[in-house]
């Protein structure tokens, strides 16, 4: 059964395999004399007997290998309650038929060619998608956009690689099937065009997965300074006064590996309507809380030379009470800032670890304890990459670690033919790069990849 099993409007049944219109025929929604071979859209009836009767049914039919799976396949479309949709796999099944495994029917299309293991695991990110950014992401990569550049180079590769090769073979008689110029060209054109889709790897995971951290904090306590050391950037404005940040501000960077997105709040505060900044202010509070619905980690910023800082204290009791619906994990964590400017924690310092998991002082001025906040970052980064492995985020992580492998071993094959060092090393390392690029576009590839990725499909998919 391909929709969920939870009551829905309508209901689909799919079926996959060399016997698809022969139960078809038997369980009477084709009819007997039928030959066409043609993808066709029709209205049928089948018979349940008692309780249900005779259902309409809405039949796909694919009766060659031209489909999604590469066999004959078809799709009943029905209404969606769990025990007609049961009576009517229950019939299919005694018709000859058998129920699907988990991830079977995207396991076929993958064996029949039809999708490459990036688009595999796309279709798993659309299913596992959470919010709307993760499933444009998996669609986007469905669509194959980064498949298809990266089947041309590699198929490019093979044709080099065969010319090396039968050069090799012919080494006595002084045969070139290639000049090392024009090797050494034809490698410098695949490497630009790596680098271009690795380029295009590491901005959607930027934009998309990046690990979110959050700046929070009543006015003055530091968050613009501290965004600024954190990335090294001289992005957000800093400045004596209170009030100074209104718009978020976002900066991308990596750490450890990691795409992060630190953004940049105004100060928590509310102005009577009356005030002339009461509009503009409202605004800004909805963008910050905006970005805090988004955050993996959120820094609430307590300035650590206040003596009684009630506000900020109060309003992280009442956060320790909340939570994010769109995440599965969030931290908060309390920061302590200016710590340049005190000898000592301040005694309330107590007080905020009970609303955050973790407290820490550091000073933007003088660096101290950024590093730590940084590698906390990493950690943190890397213990919700280990519960995603297999999604959009881990696709994204690997197939650029084999890109930058292909293009390390492209600029290794340059090197080696400039340098006449043989035409043996040079094949070797054009075949390591079309292995590499192999491996992202699931041409290549290991029973556990497989297994990691299929295993994890739900039934019907
Ligand atoms: N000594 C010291 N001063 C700091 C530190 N961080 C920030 N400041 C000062 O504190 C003041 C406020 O800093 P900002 O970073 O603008 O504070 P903010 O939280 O962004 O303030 P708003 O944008 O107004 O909400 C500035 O005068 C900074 O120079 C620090 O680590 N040590
Ligand atoms: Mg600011």
């Amino acid at each position: 059964m391909a929709s969920p099993l939870v009551p829905a409007t309508r209901g689909i049944v799919r079926m996959s395999g060399d016997r698809v219109v022969e139960i078809l025929r038997r369980v009477e929604l084709l009819s007997e004399g039928t030959t066409d071979r043609r993808a066709r859209r029709y209205r049928a009836c089948v018979q349940l007997g008692d309780p249900f009767g005779a259902i309409d049914v809405d039949v796909m039919l694919w009766p060659t290998t031209r489909s999604y799976t590469g066999q004959p396949s078809a799709e009943l479309h029905l209404i969606g309650s769990l025990p007609i949709l049961d009576a009517v796999v229950d019939r299919l099944i005694a018709a000859g038929g058998r129920a699907a495994r988990a991830g079977e029917f995207t396991m076929r299309s993958f064996l029949a060619g039809r999708l490459d293991l990036p688009q595999a695991e796309a279709v798993l990110g659309v299913i596992d998608a959470e919010d709307p950014s993760t499933l444009d992401h998996a669609l986007e990569q469905l669509a194959g956009n980064l498949s298809r550049p990266l089947q041309t180079a590699r198929g490019e590769l093979l044709n080099l690689l065969a010319d090396v090769e039968a050069g090799l073979d012919f080494v006595d008689e002084d045969i070139e099937f290639i000049e090392d110029g024009d090797l050494v060209d034809r490698l410098g054109s695949l490497r630009s065009l790596l680098r271009q889709a690795s380029g295009q790897l590491r901005e959607r995971s930027a934009s998309s997965s990046a690990f979110e951290v959050v700046l929070r904090g009543l006015p003055n306590a530091g968050k613009s300074c501290l965004l600024n050391a954190l990335t090294q950037t001289e992005s957000a404005i800093v400045t004596e006064q209170a009030g100074t940040t209104r718009d978020s501000i976002s900066v991308s960077f990596e750490l450890g590996g990691y795409p992060i997105r630190v953004t940049d709040t105004a100060g928590i505060e509310s102005r009577p309507s009356n005030d002339p900044d009461a509009e503009v202010l409202a605004k800004a509070q909805e963008q910050a809380m905006e970005a805090v619905s988004r955050a993996d980690l959120c820094l609430w910023c307590v300035d650590a030379t206040e003596e009684e800082p009630d506000d900020a204290l109060e309003y992280l009791r009442l956060l320790s009470t909340q939570r994010q619906p769109h995440k599965k994990v969030v931290e908060n964590w309390g920061v302590l800032t200016k710590g340049d400017l005190v000898s000592e924690p301040p005694r309330w310092a107590d007080d905020l670890s009970d609303s955050v998991s973790k407290v820490m002082m550091l000073s933007a001025l003088d660096g101290s304890g950024i590093g730590d906040l940084r590698s906390g970052i990493v950690e943190m980064a890397e213990r919700i990459d280990a519960t995603e492995i297999g999604s959009v985020m881990g696709t994204a992580a690997r197939c650029r670690g084999s890109l930058v492998g292909a293009i390390e071993a492209i600029e290794r094959a340059m090197e080696a033919t400039q340098l006449q060092a043989g035409h043996e090393i040079v094949a070797t390392e054009i075949r390591e790069a079309a292995g590499l690029i192999g491996d992202v576009t699931g041409e290549v590839y290991t029973d556990d990849l497989l297994d990691r990725v299929f295993s994890r499909f739900c039934i019907g998919k």
